[in-house]
């Protein structure tokens, strides 16, 4: 039997990777850190108590800022296959937590491949690196491929660089299997509440239910290449299962900006959005927008039309809002990803559509806001989480 460890493990894409893996015949284990809740949520449907003989998922602690206890699990474990996809992931917090971010997902790599060295499995043990599209940040060619040049904007993508180099590094001087997934972005009903997408299915649901009243949100125009992660997973899986390592794009070769995608997941509700603000050109709302000039910001405004099946909405009712709080210091505006080496070379493409995947996480988001709204007519509480 196969061992897999992966970092990150309560992540979106653990949970779906170890899932995957799982029924692969692995025998999958996690690091998880030590946190004053549960937050094994996602995978909590795969978990199975310590007191089982031959467990196919086992999980230990431990943290990317700690190399001892990285070393000691390495050993420990003695993996077949790494998966790294442990990251302070979210773009915006790494312009908060910029030295964190860089400890956890740059010198966290490091301190991975380094335990894999130290324990001298680097001839034996095959390594996933989870790389990101934002590398390529203010792009220089659409679509991006595999050679186009990078341009980080953030915190948060100046660390997933050197996490990237290392890699490749490890790879040329120790003769590693080691791999880089550029991927672009890839949600779920499991992403997390605070990724535009997730943050905007969850809104809805809860605005035309009559538990929020609107939905704030910043860079309308930015554009992405949204997949499934449930397909993306297997991706990070196929990287290993080759002759020699490589670095690969995963994307969906289709564009959508974030404007489209509240207007798609509000159409899935049966609400159609309507421009208010005369005369407020859709474009150029953020080629005008300065971080110094916050209050000069246009409150761009939606109000929905045909509420007929939401007794909580009135028409007129303003129901999403820009808020300049959610532009970033620098942006990445437009993003779309090449796929065609991985089509190629691993004969892989994604099999979920944007319209399948924004329905999968609407129908989620909804029926997680009806049980939530019970809950409170119950009298139970119910937590708001942060935005
Ligand atoms: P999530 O934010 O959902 O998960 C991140 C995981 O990393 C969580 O398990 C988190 O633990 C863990 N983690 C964070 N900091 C540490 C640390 N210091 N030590 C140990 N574990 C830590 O991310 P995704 O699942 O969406 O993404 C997986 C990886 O892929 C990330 O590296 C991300 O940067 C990268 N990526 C993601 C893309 C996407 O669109 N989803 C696209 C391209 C790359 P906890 O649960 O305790 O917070
Ligand atoms: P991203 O994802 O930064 O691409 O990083 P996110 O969903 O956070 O932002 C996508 C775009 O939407 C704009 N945006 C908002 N974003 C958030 N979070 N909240 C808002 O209210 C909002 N309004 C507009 C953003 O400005 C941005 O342009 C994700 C993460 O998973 C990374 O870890 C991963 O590497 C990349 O995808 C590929």
């Amino acid at each position: 039997m196969k061992k897999a460890l992966i970092t990150g493990i309560t992540g979106q894409d653990g949970a779906y990777l170890t899932e995957f893996l799982i029924n692969k015949g692995y025998e999958v284990h996690g690091i998880k850190r030590r946190a004053s809740l549960f937050n094994t949520h996602r995978i909590d449907h795969l978990y199975q108590d310590q007191h089982i003989k031959d467990r196919h998922l086992i999980l230990h602690y431990g943290d990317m800022t700690d190399s001892s206890n990285l070393i000691k699990i390495v050993q420990t474990v003695q993996p077949d296959e790494v998966y790294n996809l442990a990251a302070q992931s979210h773009v915006a917090v790494s312009f908060e937590a910029p030295e964190y971010t860089a400890d956890t997902d740059a010198l966290g790599t490091l301190r991975l491949l380094e335990a894999v060295k130290t324990i001298g499995l680097h001839e034996t043990c095959r390594f996933y690196q989870a790389s990101t599209s934002e590398l390529y940040g203010s792009v220089q060619e659409t679509p991006q491929t595999e050679k186009t040049p990078f341009h980080p904007r953030s915190p948060y993508s100046v660390a997933k660089l050197y996490a990237y180099w290392i890699v490749v590094n490890y790879r040329e001087a120790y003769g590693m299997y080691a791999c880089n997934g550029i991927l672009f972005n890839h949600e779920s009903p499991l992403r997390g509440e605070t990724f535009v997408t997730r943050k905007i299915t969850r809104a809805l649901a809860r605005i035309v239910l009559g538990s929020k009243d609107c939905l704030y949100l910043g860079n309308l125009d930015a554009r992405r290449d949204w997949g499934h992660a449930r397909d993306y997973v297997e991706m990070q899986w196929l990287m290993l299962q080759q002759e020699t390592p490589d670095d690969y794009v995963i994307a969906t070769g289709v564009q959508h900006s974030v404007r489209q995608f509240v207007e798609i997941a509000a159409a899935e509700l049966g609400v159609t959005l309507a421009w208010e603000g005369n005369g407020v050109e859709e474009k150029g709302i953020v080629e005008d927008f300065k971080m110094t000039d916050l209050n000069s910001v246009p409150q761009v405004k939606f109000v929905p039309g045909d509420v007929n099946q939401y007794p909580a909405l009135k028409p007129g009712d303003v129901i999403v809002q820009i808020d300049p709080r959610y532009f970033r210091p620098a942006e990445v505006e437009t993003l779309l990803g090449d796929p065609s080496k991985a089509n190629r070379e691993l004969g892989w493409k994604p099999c979920i559509s944007f319209e399948e995947l924004v329905r999968e996480m609407v129908c989620h988001d909804m029926e997680e806001a009806k049980r939530d709204a019970l809950c409170r007519q119950e009298g139970f509480k119910v937590c708001n989480f942060y935005e």
